[in-house]
């Protein structure tokens, strides 16, 4: 006797897509094929539906200390959002304090999340401060299974760290198997910006865009892969916005160089048009929203395979933390766990934009391979585990603030409706969303250990 059987799907992994049954067992899937002869605790019949890996989203910022107040979901909440949308993994970035460890935070954000996570999550972590300490201890930090890492080239007064010092924590990372994720934008040049506008008295939300344009992303790209190659470490551009950056990155690749990158479901539905809505502040995140340009050729990119990933970089603020009096003291962020696989599925897949092994490569099996998750996560595979969404591609929802599920009161997709919605989501064979509702349970989500990144660079 099963577990969990879900019959009459279409399985979609990240190179098939055929009809088929799972059978689950203990949290992992057991049988995948056309019929299944054994009985099951649930059976559901799934004709119609997708079935699909479940989400990793490989960049949220739950409980985030950040420009002088906290994100407003919490391990709890966000990943109740996350459930809802179908992601069964997150990886969250923890923040070293200033003056603390790298070993310390770990343990300061696994406190914080054991007790909360609905469903199971690895770890980042942002180095703030570069010394011998902390450079000692990433050793030690990828040992314990976090072992990818962000640094920013931008936030000069709270995260920033300069070019010597990301070289340094590169040299250091490549040693031992690790993975640099870089924030890639020019903190000079933003500061430059924003008190020039600022001092002409342009304090409304479009100026954010204006204080930080396109090309002061692309030059920190170029100089992030240089900075990549001089080290020989493997780098990741998180949240990229622009189309130019999205070429700089195929240019390393193509010189074979191990550079990947990451766009996220805002840059793929919005353009800086936004920042001139009534309460323009509420887009405000970075990079910024860029042009219509710019969201194209993310696309193209999800498309043909030049961008790797699509995570989420769901840091969000309630109306009352993005109201300020000017663009520089808005809290950067969106919400975005929960509409990664409608935004794909449904403007990228529903549009003819994306295959179907696309939409599962970019969200589940990409992050695996980046994190070292593979394939405990990211595969539907006998023996791996049964984190899994059913998505139903007829059903159409209004991505409001009624319909998600985190800590805020509005929706930035509030005029956006989409046609194909995860209907189920099984994290390690538990039910942990339903139709929209959560149904799993706080704190049964655990801590996944990263593998080290490998020596040959995972051929994605
Ligand atoms: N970008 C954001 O928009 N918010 C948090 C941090 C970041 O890099
Ligand atoms: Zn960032
Ligand atoms: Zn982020």
């Amino acid at each position: 006797m099963l577990d969990f059987i879900i019959n009459n799907a279409k399985i979609v992994t990240e190179s098939q897509v055929f009809d088929g049954s799972i059978g689950i067992q203990d949290g992992k899937i057991t049988h995948i094929s056309k019929t299944i002869g054994e009985s099951a605790n649930r059976v559901i019949d799934a004709k119609g539906k997708l079935l699909l890996p479940g989400l990793i989203d490989g960049h949220t910022h739950m409980e985030m200390p950040f420009m002088g107040t906290v994100s407003s979901d919490d391990f709890y909440q966000g990943t109740v959002a996350a459930a809802c949308g179908g992601v069964t993994t997150i990886v969250d970035f923890a923040v070293q304090p200033r003056g603390g460890t790298i070993l310390d935070t770990y343990d300061m954000w696994r406190k914080k999340a054991d007790p909360k996570v609905c469903v199971d999550y690895a770890l980042h972590m942002i180095i703030r401060d570069f010394n011998e300490i902390n450079l000692k201890q990433i050793r030690n930090l990828i040992e314990e299974g976090v072992t990818s890492f962000k640094l920013f080239m931008a936030y000069k007064k709270e995260l920033y760290l300069d070019d010597g010092a990301i070289y340094s924590i590169m040299d250091e990372v490549v040693k031992y198997g690790g993975l640099v994720g870089l924030h890639c934008e020019n903190a000079d040049l933003i500061e430059c910006f924003a008190a020039r506008l600022l001092s002409e008295g342009k304090v409304e939300a479009e100026y954010h865009a204006k204080s930080r344009p396109s090309l002061v992303e692309v030059e920190a790209v170029q100089r992030g892969i240089r900075l990549a190659e001089m080290s020989g470490s493997p780098m990741y551009v998180v949240h990229m916005s622009t189309g130019l950056a999205r070429d700089e990155i195929k240019e390393g690749a193509d010189r074979g160089l191990p550079v990947y990158s990451e766009t996220c479901p805002h840059y793929l539905t919005f353009t800086a048009e936004a920042y001139r809505r009534p309460n323009g502040n509420r887009y405000i995140m970075s990079p910024p929203l860029r042009s219509d340009e710019d969201r194209a050729k993310l696309w193209l990119g999800l498309a043909n395979g030049f961008i790797k990933t699509v995570g989420s970089d769901h840091v969000c603020f309630n109306s009352q933390q993005k109201n300020q009096p000017d663009f520089s003291k808005v809290p950067n962020g969106v919400i975005g766990t929960e509409v990664i696989l409608p935004i794909l599925y449904s403007a990228g897949v529903g549009k003819g934009i994306l295959p179907l092994t696309r939409l599962v490569q970019v969200t589940s099996y990409n992050p695996s391979k980046l994190f070292g998750l593979y394939p405990k996560k990211g595969a539907i595979a006998v023996g791996s585990d049964a984190d899994l969404v059913v998505l139903d591609p007829n059903k159409s929802v209004r991505l409001s603030v009624d319909n998600l599920h985190s800590n805020i009161d509005y929706s930035i997709y509030e005029d956006v409706t989409v046609t194909g919605y995860p209907v189920l989501t099984i994290s390690r064979g538990e039910v942990v969303s339903e139709d929209g509702q959560f149904t799993g349970k706080k704190g049964k989500g655990q801590f996944v250990k990263g593998k080290q990144f490998p020596a040959k660079r995972p051929d994605l």
